[in-house]
């Protein structure tokens, strides 16, 4: 269904370029590449959500959106008409690159919330329009929460408002009266579960001249590019995951192979208690300086790109909420410690064992050691840099 992140943003030669630039060792010309696209969102695919309890009105209001009645080609099926199981997309012409999503209601697949989002990818949209009819809905608050823990934003819609104003004036209050008692309903139920309440529309999808549908439409224009930008610097570590990982694949399978060269040195009969650990330790070391080298992390290169995206280091380094990698890590000195320990103690105390039990120790924990190490530390690297990546791009 949806595309993957880089893909939203750059074509598939951009992309290529990216990965290539990345692994050819150039993380600077990808982070400045990326901060110039962020300047430049026109052709960004944007995804919207609509979503709500089944029967709420959604399809319904894209179509309306859309300009079309239900009868008409191309317009999603309303009413009793069969609805998908899963969400479809239909283009929202008047902005382009930007897709309505018509989501199944959020009680279609029983009433656990998580397992209703985990069903229709709720992270891989980039803003939510939540349709409610004639009352506040546990789900509405529900959802609206969800979104914003992910630093997205959303428009609430009460649909079927024509109904409403029938239902006052058969009353006889005034709609003004109503549509203010209905939204201060609405936002104080937003605020008893803890959520800040979004922009509010009260709509009708059969009087689109009426009521808030106009303004919900220019709503949108007018946000468009706040929302394109709020969807760009969220997805930036994901952008940068996508142009590393190839090359951190590689490096994994790199690490296992230095393990397992460690693993086999270990093996090797030696004299000298902890000998075995000394030699996975310079290679562990020695890998430490490879990774380094091979991810693209170090003062140099953060000085270098702290002048070209106008912030400090210090901001930069304490920003990727990482130490730099380029020292070793404080736990490999305690961990070489407690296997030179181990090691003494099984030579010392038994120094009639057999070499192979010995060599197999040797080898088992040059080995776990070597690889849990260089492991970590691809781990941390590659997690910084999604994290520089945020932090060089991002507003102060
Ligand atoms: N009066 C009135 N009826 C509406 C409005 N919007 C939708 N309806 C009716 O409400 C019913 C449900 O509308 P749908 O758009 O199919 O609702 P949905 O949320 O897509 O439903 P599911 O896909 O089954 O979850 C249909 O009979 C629509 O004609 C509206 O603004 N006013
Ligand atoms: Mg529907």
């Amino acid at each position: 269904m949806v595309q993957s992140t880089l893909s939203k943003f750059f074509t598939a030669e951009e992309s290529r370029n990216l990965r290539s630039m990345y692994s050819a060792g150039d993380l600077e010309a990808v982070i400045l590449q990326i901060k110039r696209r962020s300047g430049n969102l026109d052709n960004m695919q944007l995804n919207i959500a609509v979503m709500g309890d089944v029967g709420s009105g959604k399809s319904t209001f894209i179509n309306a959106m859309r300009g079309l009645r239900s009868e008409d080609e191309g317009a999603a099926p309303t009413g009793n008409e069969e609805t998908g199981m899963e969400p479809t997309r239909y283009p929202y012409r008047a902005l382009s690159n930007v897709h309505l999503w018509d989501l199944p209601g959020t009680n279609s697949f029983g009433f656990e919330i998580n397992n209703y989002l985990k069903k229709v990818k709720f992270e891989s949209y980039d803003f939510f329009i939540v349709v409610s009819q004639s009352r506040f809905r546990e789900n509405d608050a529900e959802l609206a929460k969800r979104i914003q823990e992910q630093g997205k934003e959303l428009y609430y819609v009460r649909s079927k408002i024509d109904n409403d104003a029938h239902a006052l004036s058969m009353q006889g209050v005034d709609f003004s009266e109503g549509r203010r008692t209905i939204l201060r309903d609405c936002v104080s139920n937003f605020q008893s579960v803890g959520v800040t309440p979004p922009a509010i529309f009260l709509i009708s999808s059969f009087d689109l001249d009426k009521y808030d549908f106009p303004d919900l439409k220019s709503s949108l224009v007018i946000n468009l590019h706040s929302i394109k930008s709020n969807a760009f610097s969220l997805s930036l570590p994901k952008i940068m995951l996508e142009i590393i990982e190839a090359k951190i694949r590689m490096l994994k399978k790199r690490v296992w192979l230095m393990a397992v060269l460690a693993g086999a040195l270990g093996a090797v009969p030696v004299p000298m208690p902890g000998l075995s650990s000394i030699t996975g330790f310079v290679l562990t070391v020695a890998g430490l300086i490879y990774l380094q080298k091979q991810v693209g992390l170090n003062d140099k290169f953060l000085q270098s790109l702290a002048s070209k995206v106008s912030k400090p280091t210090s901001v930069l380094k304490m920003e990727m909420n990482h130490r730099v990698p380029s020292k070793i890590p404080p736990v490999i000195p305690r961990v070489l410690l407690g296997i030179t320990i181990v090691t003494c103690m099984i030579a010392g105390v038994n120094y009639s064992f057999n070499p192979v039990t010995l060599s197999i120790f040797g080898a088992v924990s040059s080995f776990a050691f070597t690889y849990k190490s260089l492991k970590d530390s691809l781990e941390d690297r590659s997690e910084a840099v999604q994290q520089l990546m945020k932090s060089a791009l991002g507003s102060d």
